[in-house]
């Protein structure tokens, strides 16, 4: 098994619930190290280049103003096959169907306000990642 990395996202909504701790707790749990984080509240414009991809969808304009509505926490993860497991812990995107157990299933509210994001694939890791940090900020346990 490769090892991996993902980019994930504590959304507004969670931190504001004060869950941060906890939702690194179950990313530490399920064998995913954080190897670079920060505090970010997103401007109008870093939100809107990170969700390029989803420009002209009925939900875009809620969830740039969900995006950019207060603080997040942004996380490069590592590990083995790090992007389906973190997504794993994430759970489905709507809540209603998201498995027991997952951090959407226990946090989410809805659709839009899903507590967390995760990278659906290496290439939007990749880009994900370099969005945000810098290789300096990115910490790995062994170099
Ligand atoms: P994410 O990118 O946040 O990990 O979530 P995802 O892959 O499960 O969902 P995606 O389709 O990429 O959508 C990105 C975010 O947009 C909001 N959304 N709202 N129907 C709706 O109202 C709707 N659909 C998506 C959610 O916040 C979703 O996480
Ligand atoms: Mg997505």
């Amino acid at each position: 098994m490769t090892i991996e990395r993902t980019f994930s996202i504590i959304k507004p909504d969670a931190v504001g619930r004060n869950l941060v701790g906890d939702i690194y707790h179950r990313f530490e749990n399920a064998g995913l190290q954080i190897i670079a984080a920060k505090m970010l509240h997103l401007s109008r414009e870093q939100a809107e280049g990170f969700y390029a991809e989803h420009q002209g969808k009925p939900f875009y304009d809620p969830l740039i103003k969900f995006m950019t509505s207060g603080p997040i926490m942004v996380q490069v993860l590592e590990g083995e096959d790090a992007i389906r497991r973190h997504r794993e812990v994430i759970g489905a995107t709507d809540p209603a169907k998201a498995q027991a157990g997952t951090i959407r299933a226990d946090y989410a509210s809805s659709v839009q306000q899903n507590a967390v994001h995760g990278s659906d694939s290496t290439t939007s890791a990749e880009r994900e990642i370099a969005y945000f940090f810098t290789t300096e900020e990115i910490c790995p346990r062994t170099r």
